[in-house]
């Protein structure tokens, strides 16, 4: 067949610029930030950075509001300090990738101050307006021209007074979605691709791009979903996620965008809800759609029956089985990509692993040598690298995150208590994710001059990037080795998956093989010591890494210790 894609060992690093490294000293992390600190990820190694958006935003959603689509926003710098970090960055031998956000647009966006400007106006299609529901007066309850419930929180529909239509926001009501059906949208941003690569940058990261497609029938008619229990809501999910269209939208845009380009790039289309059969279609090269797909099971494991902020605790036999069935099912076609964290979820040492003293270090890299020996392509989100954790939020008042402070609005107000409620936002909101990266002990973890817009995490005294770059066992440095091993050894792009022991609550173990070189990944996912008896053939086998600086001789003991992770290696 053909050579592999070039993406198969390549190893990917989100950026999420706000809180990476501040330059001017106005608290939030900018261009100027990224390019002062790209030898920290060429010395990490990895080959892709992956930007959040920097383009110009009211920043209701941190930059997923987007209203100029050609411009970067003054918060973060400018177009032409951006071609300064593109050449940077490809000076190094990496490459960047942007954030698509098509779904929707900012509410301050051109294109929809034009289409909310009359009934009559050219673009009054580009978005999905609709009148109240049959019989209902404009702005009474219940007359939205549908029950759906919004990411953040009440209605999918926001009223818009003069008119007295509604338009359609899957997100917050400064994020109106696009109308794909309208071929003039279409076009306006494959044009707008083209002119980002052109510019020269590698590739498309598409946010919720499997919403652009909704359930509209012929006569434009969109239905409610089941009710939402304790909203007045319903889940309109099933008329707008994977929608009838969207294999067809996205091989359009492969068409227009990509295909006439001969550069090497990527492209990884963010899914919420995408199930594995439906990966097979989106990543199979023949169809020309997507390189791989973000997909969402394993991070929904902890989910408990009221959603994200209702936690429960993960159990690893789930996990497994969950990630075992996408290795399998993309095994023939299509491709994985891999991760544990983004700017959207909490902390994986926080949530899978343990982030006591005790344990973090050897939890982080325990996760990420499973993580990283998996076939796909892996992702490593800012921070990650350093075992950062999540934050130590206590009011309200600590959170910044649309999602977080919604949530906390519509719960409170329908009753729930404002303890339990600020529970599960501790537990999974966004912001864990988004307090400054730590790069040094010093004051404000070297992020700003300035006074940052969200808490630095106080541990950052002893969870930094000078000390971990110091500290030859440190999370950073094993991570730097799983890079690492992924470009120097076949197996771990291309070798074929085993899962092994799939019924072990604490031990994950599977193997991996590229004709005659094997590996076996052998991890214990806890805190106590558990027997694990190598498997036949593999008594003394050479071990390519592990994780533990104190591990004894392999298969010695029959034993691992806390979280210990183990690859092994034979001919
Ligand atoms: O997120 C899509 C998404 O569905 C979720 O992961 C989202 O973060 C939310 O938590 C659902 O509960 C993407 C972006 O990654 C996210 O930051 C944006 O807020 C969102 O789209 C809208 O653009």
């Amino acid at each position: 067949g053909d050579a592999p894609a070039w993406w198969t060992d390549a190893v990917v690093y989100q950026i999420y610029p706000r809180s990476f490294a501040d330059s001017d000293g106005d608290g939030i992390g900018d261009l100027g930030g990224v390019l002062a600190h790209l030898d920290h990820l060429q010395d990490l190694g990895v080959d892709v950075i992956w930007l959040s958006p920097i383009y110009r935003s009211p920043q209701d959603d941190n930059g997923y509001d987007i209203s100029d689509y050609q411009d970067i926003d003054p918060t973060f710098g400018t177009l032409e300090q951006f071609d300064e970090l593109l050449a940077a960055v490809h000076a190094r031998g990496m490459k960047l990738v942007m954030d698509l956000v098509v779904n929707h647009t900012s509410d301050e966006h051109p294109w929809f101050v034009e289409s909310r400007s009359s009934p009559d106006s050219p673009k009054r299609d580009w978005y999905w307006w609709r009148k109240p529901r049959r019989g209902m007066e404009a702005g009474a309850p219940g007359a939205e021209p549908t029950n759906w419930q919004s990411f953040f929180s009440g209605s999918t529909w926001e009223l818009d007074e003069a008119s007295g239509e509604y338009y359609l926001h899957l997100f917050s009501t400064k994020q109106p979605d696009l109308n794909w059906e309208n071929p003039q949208v279409r076009a306006a941003v494959y044009a707008m691709m083209g002119w980002w690569l052109d510019r020269g940058v590698d590739g498309f990261r598409m946010d919720v791009i499997n919403m652009i497609s909704k359930d509209a029938g012929p006569d434009g008619h969109l239905h409610d979903g089941p009710p939402v229990d304790g909203t007045p809501w319903g889940d309109g999910s099933a008329s707008y996620l994977c929608g009838p269209r969207i294999h067809e939208f996205l091989q359009e845009m492969h068409r227009e965008v990509f295909a006439h380009r001969d550069a090497e790039l990527i492209t990884v289309g963010e899914m919420p809800g995408v199930t594995v059969e439906q990966a097979q279609l989106f990543t199979d090269p023949a169809r020309a759609e997507v390189d791989m797909v973000f997909q969402f099971e394993h991070v929904g494991l902890d989910h408990g029956p009221g959603g994200k902020f209702d936690p429960r605790p993960l159990r690893l036999t789930d996990l497994k089985a969950s990630l075992g069935r996408w290795q399998e099912g993309l095994e023939e076609v299509g491709w994985n990509s891999l991760y544990w964290n983004n700017h959207d979820q909490p902390r994986v040492v926080s949530r899978f692993g343990n982030d006591s003293p005790e344990h973090r270090v050897a939890s982080a890299t325990c996760l990420a040598t499973l993580l990283h020996l998996h076939r796909g392509t892996p992702y490593v989100y800012q921070g990650e690298e350093l075992g950062m954790t999540n934050a130590p939020f206590e009011t309200i008042e600590d959170f910044r995150d649309i999602e977080s402070l919604n949530h906390y609005r519509h719960a409170v107000a329908a009753g729930a208590d404002p303890e339990t409620v600020l529970a599960g936002l501790r537990w999974s909101g966004r912001d864990n994710a988004r307090t400054p990266v730590q790069w040094s002990p010093g004051e404000n973890a070297g992020f700003t001059t300035g006074t940052p817009w969200i808490a630095v995490n106080p541990n950052h005294e002893v969870v930094n990037a000078e000390a971990a770059r110091a500290e030859p066992h440190s999370v950073f440095h094993h991570y730097r080795r799983l890079v690492e091993l992924r470009h120097t050894e076949p197996v771990v792009a291309l070798g074929d998956f085993t899962m092994l022991v799939p019924h072990h609550e604490q031990i994950y173990v599977f193997t991996r093989r590229l004709e005659d070189v094997e590996l076996l990944v052998l991890a214990n996912v806890s805190g106590e010591q558990v027997r694990a008896e190598l498997p036949d053939g593999w008594a003394g086998t050479e071990v390519l890494i592990g994780n533990r600086a104190d591990a004894v001789a392999p298969g010695e003991e029959g034993l691992l210790r806390p979280w210990e992770a183990r690859v092994h290696r034979r001919t």
